[in-house]
């Protein structure tokens, strides 16, 4: 009975997702008695007191219920208003996120500082010539120095921004002067990741901040160490080190498992790891222990974040998004699967253990009961990954299940960092402004939207990115994409020139052009801090207003579900980006806290908050905003 009432709830597979390869693979685990995210994703029900933050366990006097239908009607115990639990409740989301890119960061940060120590000796820098541009954007005088001398200054300047007591984040200075007059004004110019976060933190304990007003300047602060702060120097660091992106063509989808080879599947954040993999399978002596046990060679590929990173970097193939990191291991073609930290589910041990997949965590910082933990270390990377290579090498040779793998494969362009776009659109001025800007002022480009971010099960895995993105392309809005989205739309086949007939005839026009695709992948979700570049690059380059909060643009994290992701959306609000979050938003409607975030940030000249779920009326708020900016430009013709 229990049986039949469960298999009468069963939603079918192209409900749950849009991707195909995912589809089978979701058939597959049912049929094999497995359950996947995806299943487990419809069948929870989600606390709808939570869902709307009207809860709070900030102290045990509570934990305290509000009534999300008339929360004005009660307090807790300690007599927290709404508006105070959710804005709290929301602070330490931005905190947590915000955390986790700075932590990211923080790391990268350390890596940099042993290549020049010359304590790591695997990796070096790689591209001097951004190190040089870098340092000198923050007022590092690089003339007549060595390349270590300039790479020791730029590190010890980056250092400030985690450890800063006081004064202004280093990469603040990257942002347009009117924004930052704007953050400084408010006092929301961030000093230090740690003592922001940490602020954070403490202003939210029982008893200290209780004004929703002045939690959200902290709130705002906090997001912003992650924006300008950790994830910036994330991603400009690691393209020191490891490359900067330049358009690469790469294969996306579960298509890119070979049966015959032993594949490795990547996943996680940071590219270090990563990177030590991609040196170590070309090794000889591996390839020939592959050959040895009859596969054909080793196959190395990545998903979510650092698989996007590698994808842009190096063209490694990428087998899917965060929807589809459990399903694909129901292959039983993945020999290992090797993580480091952030939106690892930690269901993947069990299906790790039901298809006889090597489940591999590297990092101190997040290890996974049930998996083996292989730690990584920059100092001695081979350490690491040989003895993976030789677990996933041994696995193929007793493989023992039998292998389906979707025949999916994409092959798009990827790795337009933000030094390429301005290059592709604004290395040669025609009129008085860039290419790009012209474009937009002559209407050709109407605006510029960033689509982000995760996917969630709460929704059917890709749909709505997919939709939203070719709605925006149609109305001639560039989309910048980063993460999880960024796949969904090289799996929809979108992330290619030939995609510019989808365009409305402007967009489309300037993408035959150029030779480039409507959609422009920029990487993984740190790389949203190439939107931050580009977006500032875009003021500096004139016609368009005096702050981000000026431009035609706006953003969207359509199946977003992480509190790194809050921390994102935070940033890009803070930095003057109306942006749009789908699935829900954890505020109530009626409330000052919420009118704040979706309004009154707005009209103090910062960007603002949107929710919608529907697709299309996602695309039709975007649009109206960016049609809203181009009115007060006076460029609505
Ligand atoms: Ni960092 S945060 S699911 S991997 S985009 Fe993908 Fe991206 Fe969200 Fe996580
Ligand atoms: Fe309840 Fe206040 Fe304690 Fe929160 S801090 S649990 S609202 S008493």
């Amino acid at each position: 009975m229990g049986k039949e009432n469960s298999e009468k709830k069963m939603v079918s597979v192209e409900d749950r997702t849009m991707c195909e390869a995912t589809q089978q693979m979701l058939t597959k685990a049912r049929r094999d008695g497995v359950k996947l995210d995806l299943d487990r994703g419809y069948e929870m029900k989600p606390c709808p007191i939570g869902a709307e933050s009207a809860c709070c366990k900030h102290c045990y006097m509570g934990p305290c219920r509000l009534n999300p239908r008339d929360p004005y009607k009660k307090v807790g115990v300690c007599g927290a208003t709404i508006d105070t639990i959710m804005a709290r409740n929301f602070g330490r989301n931005v905190a947590a996120g915000s955390a986790s890119h700075n932590d990211h960061g923080r790391h990268i940060l350390e890596l940099f500082r042993g290549i020049i120590d010359g304590k790591v000796k695997d990796f070096t820098i790689e591209d001097t010539l951004k190190l040089e541009r870098v340092a000198k954007s923050l007022g590092i005088d690089v003339e007549g120095k060595e390349v270590l001398e300039v790479a020791k200054e730029l590190c010890d300047e980056l250092e400030k921004t985690f450890s800063n007591v006081d004064g202004e984040m280093p990469f603040t200075k990257l942002a347009p002067e009117a924004t930052r007059e704007l953050w400084r004004k408010d006092g929301v110019m961030p000093r230090g990741a740690m003592l922001e976060i940490m602020e954070m933190m403490s202003r939210t304990h029982i008893g200290c901040d209780q004004d929703y007003d002045n939690l959200m300047k902290q709130i705002t602060r906090t997001a912003l160490a992650d924006g300008w702060g950790g994830s910036m120097v994330a991603t400009e660091l690691s393209d020191i080190m490891f490359g900067t992106p330049s358009p690469t063509l790469a294969d996306v989808n579960m298509g890119v498992l070979k049966e015959d080879h032993v594949n490795i599947i990547v996943h996680g954040h940071e590219p270090a790891m990563f990177e030590g993999m991609l040196a170590a399978v070309n090794d000889s002596f591996f390839i020939e222990e592959a050959k040895a046990k009859g596969a054909k060679g080793i196959n190395l590929v990545g998903m979510c974040c650092s698989g996007a990173e590698m994808m842009s970097r190096h063209g490694v193939p990428h087998a899917g998004n965060f929807g589809s990191t459990e399903a694909i291991i129901v292959t039983g073609a993945v020999d290992a699967m090797v993580v480091d930290i952030q939106c690892i589910k930690q269901g993947l041990a069990e299906v790790a253990k039901c298809y006889d997949t090597h489940l591999i965590t590297t990092n101190p910082r997040a290890k996974i009961e049930g998996a083996t933990h292989v730690e990584f270390d920059e100092i001695d990377p081979r350490k690491c990954t040989d003895e993976i290579l030789s677990k996933a090498i041994a696995r193929y040779g007793t493989r023992s299940m039998p292998i389906e793998i979707p025949k999916k494969i994409q092959a798009g362009v990827h790795g337009f960092s933000h030094e390429y776009i301005e290059y592709m659109l604004g290395g040669t001025f025609r009129g008085s402004y860039s290419p790009l800007n012209d474009n937009i002022i002559n209407g050709r480009i109407r605006g510029v939207a960033g689509v982000v971010g995760c996917t969630n099960p709460k929704v059917k895995q890709d749909s709505v990115h997919v939709a939203l993105v070719k709605e925006l392309i149609r109305n001639d809005v560039l989309v910048l994409q980063t993460g999880c989205s960024q796949i969904a739309l090289a799996k929809a086949g979108l992330l290619v020139p030939e995609a510019a007939p989808l365009a409305g005839p402007g967009l489309a026009e300037v993408c035959e052009t150029v030779g480039m695709p409507p959609v422009l992948g920029l990487g993984s979700c740190v790389d949203n801090t190439r939107i931050l570049i580009a977006a500032s690059a875009m003021v500096k380059a004139g016609g368009l207003g005096n702050s981000i909060a000026d431009l035609p643009v706006a953003g969207c994290a359509p199946e977003w579900m992480s509190e790194k992701a809050l921390a994102i959306g935070h940033y890009f609000v803070a930095s003057g980006v109306y942006t749009v979050f789908g699935v829900g938003f954890p505020t109530i409607k009626e409330t000052k806290f919420h009118d704040l975030m979706f309004n009154g940030l707005e009209k103090k000249g910062y960007g603002k908050w949107g929710m919608a779920s529907d697709p299309i009326e996602i695309a039709r708020m975007m649009i109206a905003h960016i049609d809203k900016k181009r009115k007060q430009l006076g460029i609505d013709k």
